[in-house]
C-alpha cells in the first residue's frame, strides 16, 4: 500500500484553536493543520500553520458572542475557502469545544465540506463543564446532534472527565493539560495513519473501523516511561476515568488501539499492551491496533485507544480498499446511508428481519472478515 495518505486538521473557535495548537507540533509533515475563528484575537493566538478568519463582514472579527447562530452564518460566508482547505484529503479531523458560538455554529458545515470533497470525517470535540450551565450544554447537545448527521464519527469528550483524569485543580493549568492530552490524541492518531509502522493501522483499516462504528467514540490517551512503561500505560488506559475505569471499554463493540515508540519499543510490550487492553474488553468486541515507530523517539511512548458503542454491519466499503476508492459513493446522500447504518446497529446481534438478508451476520459478528483481522492481528502489508 504505498499510497500517501493526505490528512487534514482543523480547529474551530477558542478551544479548537488551542487543542490543535498542541497537535500541530507532533504532525509535522504528516498532516495539514488549520485554525478557522470568528475571532480576531484568539485566531492569532492560535498555534497553527494555516488561519482562516470567518464571517469577518458579520462580526468585525470580534467573536459570535456566543451565539451559535452567528457561528452557522459566519462559516457560510466563507464557505470556498473551506472548501479549499480541505480539497483532496483522505482524512480530516475537525475539532472543536462545543457550547460557544464559532465551534458549535460552525463545526458541522465545516464536516459537511470535508465530506462533499471526499475525505472521511472525524469530528473530536469537548462538552462543556457542569458548572457551565444548561444553557451551555444545551447549545452544546444540540451541535453534537448537527455534527453526527454529518461526520463519519464523533469522538466526545467531557470536560469534567479531561478535568478529573488530568488531575489539575487550576482552572487555566486544567485547560492547558487538557487541550495538550487531546492535542496528542489528534496528533497520534495522524502518525499512525500517515506513517504505519511493522503493524499496520493505516487509512484503510482506519476507514473500516469508522464507517461500522456509526456514531459515538470516547477516547483515552496515555503516554509512560520506565521499565515497566507498558504496564503503567495499559493501567492508566483501562483503569483511568477517561474510559470510566475501564467501563466504557467493557462495553465496547469496537476499539482502536494505536501504539507509538521508539526503536526501543519492544515486541514484548506490544504484546503486554495488547493483553491488558483486550482482558478488558468483551469477547466479541472488534478489536483494530497498530504501532507508529518515530525513530528520533526514546524512553516514552503513547497509546491512544478509540472506543465505540456500537458496530453495524452495513458497512459503505470493504477494508482492503485504496483510499479514493470510496469517493463516489459518498457524494450522495450521505445522511440517509448513515441513518440506515444506525438502523442496522440497533438490530444487531443478529434477530429480527435483518438476519436473513445479511447470512454473514452471526452474534454480532462479521464472518466476511478474516479472524486475525477482527481480533486486531493484521500484519498484511
Ligand atoms: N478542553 C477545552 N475546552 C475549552 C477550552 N476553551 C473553552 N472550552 C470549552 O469549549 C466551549 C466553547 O468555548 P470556545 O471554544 O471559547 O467557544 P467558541 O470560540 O465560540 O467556539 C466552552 O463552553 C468550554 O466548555 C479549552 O481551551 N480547552
Ligand atoms: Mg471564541
Amino acid at each position: 500500500m504505498g499510497m500517501h495518505t493526505s490528512i487534514c486538521i482543523i480547529g474551530v473557535g477558542g478551544a479548537g484553536g488551542r487543542i490543535v495548537g498542541h497537535a500541530a507540533p507532533a504532525v509535522l509533515g504528516a498532516a495539514h493543520v488549520a485554525a478557522v475563528n470568528t475571532d480576531a484575537r484568539e485566531l492569532d493566538q492560535a498555534r497553527a500553520p494555516v488561519k482562516l478568519q470567518i464571517g469577518t463582514a458579520r462580526t468585525g472579527g470580534l467573536g459570535t458572542g456566543g451565539a451559535p447562530s452567528a457561528g452557522r452564518l459566519a462559516v457560510d460566508d466563507d464557505l470556498p475557502t473551506l472548501r479549499e482547505i480541505v480539497a483532496d484529503k483522505d482524512f480530516v479531523i475537525v475539532v472543536a469545544g462545543l457550547g460557544g458560538g464559532t465551534g458549535s455554529g460552525a463545526l458541522p458545515a465545516i464536516v459537511r465540506a470535508a465530506a462533499d470533497g471526499g475525505a472521511l470525517t472525524v469530528a473530536v470535540v469537548t462538552m462543556p463543564f457542569a458548572f457551565e450551565g444548561a444553557k451551555r450544554q444545551g447549545v452544546a447537545r444540540e451541535a453534537l446532534r448537527a455534527v453526527q448527521e454529518v461526520a463519519d464519527a464523533v469522538v466526545v469528550m467531557a470536560n469534567d472527565r479531561l478535568a478529573e483524569a488530568t488531575g489539575e485543580a487550576g482552572l487555566k493549568a486544567a485547560f492547558d493539560r487538557a487541550d495538550d492530552l487531546l492535542g496528542r490524541s489528534v496528533s497520534t492518531l495522524c502518525n499512525l495513519i500517515a506513517q504505519p509502522g511493522y503493524i499496520k493501522l493505516d487509512f484503510a483499516k482506519l476507514q473500516h473501523m469508522v464507517q461500522h462504528c456509526d456514531g459515538t467514540c470516547s477516547l483515552a490517551f496515555a503516554e509512560a516511561s520506565g521499565a515497566d512503561r507498558a504496564a503503567v500505560a495499559a493501567t492508566g488506559l483501562m483503569c483511568g476515568t477517561l474510559l470510566e475505569g475501564g467501563k466504557l471499554a467493557a462495553a465496547a463493540k469496537a476499539v482502536l488501539v494505536g501504539i507509538v515508540g521508539g526503536p526501543d519499543l519492544a515486541v514484548r510490550e506490544v504484546g503486554e499492551l495488547m493483553e491488558a487492553i483486550q482482558a478488558g474488553l468483551a469477547p466479541d468486541c472488534n478489536l483494530c491496533m497498530g504501532t507508529h515507530v518515530h525513530d528520533e523517539r526514546r524512553d516514552t511512548i503513547q497509546v491512544l485507544m478509540l472506543v465505540a458503542e456500537s458496530w453495524s454491519q452495513a458497512s459503505a466499503a470493504p477494508a482492503v480498499e485504496a483510499p479514493r476508492s470510496v469517493k463516489q459513493p459518498r457524494s450522495g446522500g450521505r445522511s440517509r446511508q448513515k441513518q440506515s447504518q444506525t438502523t442496522l446497529g440497533l438490530q444487531l446481534p443478529g434477530r429480527g428481519r435483518f438476519r436473513n438478508v445479511e447470512p454473514t451476520l452471526l452474534d454480532g459478528e462479521d464472518l466476511d472478515t478474516p479472524t486475525y483481522q477482527r481480533r486486531g492481528l493484521a500484519l498484511e502489508t
